[in-house]
């Protein structure tokens, strides 16, 4: 490495220091608030629901959809209870099955049972939202296994017209989700064949993004080939430690999952990481499936929030139509735990010394009054200016001993949100180094617990 000079920007620090360039690509504003929700919450409720299916092959009868107890605000209330910032709810899987009374279809709610076909699950729960604030979104499966159509031209003229009339008569959206998945086979109408297409250009994107861009700019974008946001490439819960935001648009890179699951760090673009996880087994919900343990929802959580990634977590809504309440219990348990352990923050006061005269890297120092324990600390870079650390270390001082804290967790990039977990430490001092970046090291907040 070369010598590099590092120089440490604390926002909230002093306030003399002049900032420094921008480095490398950044967020555009709507990626910016989008990544500063961190958690919210994905709901699929549809036919696959009331038939114990993930896939529906497309020929499901819309008259089993029978919610009898249906409740939008019940399922926002939840979702706001355990910290959620959104919600993005399945208005058409890859059955056709539409959650709204399209003009499109005649496979949708208004030829089901609910409330004698004059229901709309997406305009219910987009009301709920307004009402509640929470922000609201979409996933429209762009493969659909009902159309007769699906694979000609029609087809897409038939889902960029479901996309207009969302865009019409529901949002604003925090974010619209083209599904990647397209299995094939499908009912297409009776046909019951297998069906491919070059999704690249078969969808045309560009166009499904300008047709939501042109009633509402600052929507995010999931999938296809013009997306705001990336996949990291597994439904486990998992990002890797190493996480870039960077990323170079290509469509053969937007389903690479290894180069998904870690960014690209010389990429020329802003693609930030999301996390996408059910709660329980199947994105659905099965009568003899249960919600992840604690443990589980935890380690997910340090694995994507902590991880400079965003977290997309599935609540499979059941045949009443609710929430069910193993599952709000255990998620409100998670996030009070999660409120509970980021309550006080051990560094908050303290003035950190730096030490520029190092070389090759910068550190920050902390000195405690009194000996203290920590166990965790919280690492945020200043974005708007890019993303640079690509090593750090933290070691903590103690009877006159430099020490490296003891964790699985490689202390590499940190990005938006960098959570270190280690075994508690007593400590007298705290040594954050950052031993390389690309540019100068622009913090946002350090906080330990
Ligand atoms: C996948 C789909 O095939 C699953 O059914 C689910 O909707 C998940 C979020 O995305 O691609």
């Amino acid at each position: 490495m070369k010598h590099l000079f590092f120089f440490i920007f604390l926002l909230f620090a002093v306030s003399c220091v002049r900032q420094p360039e921008i480095y490398g690509p950044v967020p555009t504003r709507s990626q910016l608030e989008w990544q500063q929700m961190e958690t919210y919450a994905f709901i699929h409720f549809g036919l696959n629901t009331f038939n114990d299916m993930e896939w529906g092959y497309g020929d499901t009868p819309a008259e089993t959809f029978n919610p009898m107890d249906l409740d939008c605000e019940q399922w926002v209330l939840t979702l706001k209870a355990c910290g959620m910032k959104g919600v993005i709810l399945t208005a058409k899987h890859h059955d056709g099955f539409c959650l709204w009374p399209t003009e499109t279809t005649d496979y949708s709610i208004k030829n089901s049972p609910y409330k004698d076909g004059q229901g709309d699950v997406v305009g219910e729960l987009c009301e709920a939202c307004r009402k509640h604030d929470l922000k609201f979104g979409v996933y429209l499966s762009p493969w659909d296994r009902h159309q007769a159509s699906y694979g000609n031209e029609d087809y897409v003229k038939l889902y960029h017209q479901q996309i207009q009339e969302l865009v019409d008569h529901y949002g604003p959206f925090f974010e619209f989700w083209f599904d990647g998945a397209n299995g094939g086979d499908g009912w297409y109408g009776g046909a019951c064949e297998t069906r491919s297409i070059k999704a690249e250009e078969y969808y045309q994107y560009d166009k499904a993004r300008d047709i939501i861009w042109s009633k509402y700019p600052n929507t995010m974008i999931f999938g296809g080939t013009v997306p705001t946001l990336r996949w990291i490439g597994n439904e486990e819960g998992k990002a890797k430690s190493t996480q870039w935001c960077n990323y170079t648009f290509d469509f053969q890179d937007l389903n690479n999952t290894k180069l998904l699951s870690t960014g690209i760090p010389d990429g020329d673009a802003w693609l930030p990481a999301e996390v996408d996880v059910s709660i329980r087994p199947g994105w659905f919900y099965h009568e003899n499936e249960q919600p992840k343990s604690l443990e589980q929802l935890l380690d997910i959580y340090y694995q994507s929030v902590g991880r400079n990634a965003s977290l997309l977590l599935n609540f499979p809504v059941d045949k009443t139509g609710r929430i069910p309440d193993a599952d709000s219990i255990r998620a409100i348990e998670w996030y009070q735990t999660l409120q509970n352990t980021f309550a006080n923050d051990l560094l908050k006061g303290l003035r950190p010394s730096t030490n520029s005269a190092l070389e090759n890297h910068q550190e920050l120092i902390y000195t405690f009054e009194k000996p203290t324990t920590l166990q965790c600390l919280i690492l945020q870079e200043d974005i708007t200016q890019g993303q640079r650390v690509e090593r750090f270390s933290i070691n903590y001082y103690r009877n006159g001993k430099w020490l490296p804290i003891e964790t699985d967790e490689e202390m590499t990039t940190i990005g938006y949100k960098r959570i270190i977990q280690f075994k508690p430490a007593t400590m007298e001092r705290l040594r954050i180094r950052f031993i390389k970046a690309k540019g100068p090291v622009t913090l946002s907040k350090v906080s330990g617990y």
